[in-house]
């Protein structure tokens, strides 16, 4: 008798770990339904991005969709914004498309305060591909 229960104590292991996976699969910032917590649509065109203002919320998830309208590949920076994607945290958050394509990318910011967003491609800074991310509380 000894072996079923041992089976059974080894399927209700399984099913608990089965459990526990799903949970973490349900932890993430879409919620069921596909309803986001906090989802941007950035456009990046040659040479500014739109918009270029961002309003975050500390400790909450947001997906940014970064397009690229322009001609050339684009890329966007935060830097000196400790943000979490996935079980690291950073303090640079960087997301690149190339032209005409999207790049998504999900975090969630650990810090408040006004941070500068700028495309990280030599000379597009100067060109004006500069905006800014305030963090609130
Ligand atoms: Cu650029």
């Amino acid at each position: 008798m000894s072996g079923t229960r041992r089976t059974l104590l080894a399927l209700a292991g399984g099913l608990a770990a089965v459990a526990l996976l799903v949970l973490a699969g349900c932890g993430g910032p879409s919620a069921p339904g596909g309803a986001q917590a906090g989802a941007v649509v950035i456009e990046a065109s040659d040479f500014k991005f739109s918009p270029d203002k961002l309003e975050l919320k500390v400790n909450q998830p947001v997906t940014i969709a970064f397009k690229n309208t322009g001609t050339v590949l684009h890329d966007l920076m935060i830097q000196g914004l400790r943000i979490q994607i996935g079980n690291e945290t950073k303090d640079i958050l960087h997301v690149e498309a190339d032209p005409g394509k999207e790049a998504t990318v999900t975090f969630t910011p650990l810090d408040t305060g006004e941070f500068t967003i700028f495309c990280d491609v030599p000379g597009h800074r100067e060109l004006g591909m500069t905006g800014t991310v305030v963090v609130r509380r």
